[in-house]
């Protein structure tokens, strides 16, 4: 195959736009120091973290890489003054959100991403595949970007692994199909599966599977043992199976158009028990609420099967308290968010639940 991007009718002239661009932002940023990257630690976030570090490497620049884990932003006061601290030569923002503001003021920043853009960005570059149909996920837009500043042709069973954690396996993606055919797909599913368990662990420390990312030459070198992180990714998602299973038990209670499930665990399986009963109740909004994953927090994932717009739905029903950052963002049918007790109690009892959903103040 080629070595530029694969794409077909109206993306192939906007990617060729957007890798035009984002050639000129990187090539903006001061080259003596290294290029931070921020990065969600899901499968779409580590593969696009590992496809532009691994890029911006070959094209000699030096990279450092932050993933975002529980609980943390990248338009907080804490990642801010963060930020601040940093000695770095430009900003690539991945997979976490869009808003208007620039995290880091006066720094060269491209923002990648495909979530609903909750602000548009003046002082930064965005490539969004917000709008776009099939939408591509923010692996797909790395490669595509990747491709104008490296050779990049090795690195897109990468890109697959973001496509598949998002979801997007079946969206027609012609890199889909191509990855497919050269990797395997049952070693690429397989390997998404493997290393979003570590941030879903109790640990929540996706760090050994960026590791893996960064030197795997492809989905069997993650899977093989190779390398001592698989190891670790494999002890993590034993204890999420645990926490699942146990998860699967919990009934849902049922007000009108919303199921709410609640789970205590401290993994993050609260997304997967609600993509699970949104297969089974097909007519409703699912929230699933985990009071055990950060403490002083209840933490939910809100899916529907019904083609009810989640994010509408979320800022219709916002309680006092909840914040933009930690509420409603995401996807139309895959959103969810993080309320502390009193808010939480606000939004279920708004909702029509009762006392006993309620969570101790
Ligand atoms: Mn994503």
């Amino acid at each position: 195959m080629s070595t530029s991007a694969e794409c077909t009718g109206p993306t192939v002239a906007w990617a060729a736009a957007r890798r035009k661009e984002f050639c000129e932002a990187v090539a903006a940023f001061n080259s003596t120091k290294p290029v931070l990257i921020l990065s969600h630690h899901d499968a779409d976030g580590l593969s696009s973290a590992a496809i532009l570090s691994r890029a911006l490497e070959r094209s000699g620049r030096q990279t450092k890489v932050r993933l975002l884990g529980r609980g943390e932003n990248v338009w907080s006061a804490e990642m801010a003054s963060e930020l601040r601290a940093q000695d770095i030569g430009g900003l690539i923002v991945a997979d976490l959100g869009t808003r208007a503001e620039p995290p880091l003021p006066g720094m060269p920043t491209v923002l990648l991403d495909h979530h609903v853009p909750s602000g548009m960005p003046h002082a930064a570059l965005l490539i969004s595949g917000h709008g776009l149909h099939p939408t591509p996920t923010t692996s797909l837009l790395a490669w595509w970007c990747a491709g104008a500043i490296a050779e990049v042709d090795d690195l897109l069973w990468l890109a697959a692994l973001g496509i598949i954690g998002d979801m997007e396996e079946a969206s027609g993606f012609p890199e889909m199909a191509t990855a497919r055919g050269r990797w395997g797909i049952t070693a690429l599913r397989k390997a998404v599966s493997l290393l979003n368990a570590p941030r879903r662990a109790s640990a929540g420390d996706a760090g050994p599977a960026l590791a893996l990312l960064l030197k795997a030459d492809g989905p069997k070198a993650v899977l093989s043992g190779e390398y001592p992180e698989t190891a670790l990714l494999q002890a993590a998602k034993a204890e999420v199976q645990e926490a699942l299973a146990e998860g699967r038990r919990a009934a849902p209670h049922i007000r009108g158009e919303v199921a709410l499930i609640s789970l205590h665990s401290a993994c993050q399986i609260h997304p997967l028990i609600a993509q699970q009963w949104k297969a089974r109740l097909k007519d409703k909004v699912v929230i699933a609420a985990n009071t055990g994953y950060r403490p002083g927090w209840v933490h939910f994932a809100a899916r529907s099967g019904s083609g009810t717009d989640l994010i509408d739905f979320l800022r219709h029903h916002r309680p006092q308290g909840a914040d933009s950052v930690n509420y409603g963002n995401g996807h139309a049918q895959a959103s969810g968010g993080a309320l502390q007790p009193e808010a939480w109690n606000c939004f279920v009892a708004e909702l029509g639940f009762g006392a006993d959903m309620q969570v101790p103040a």
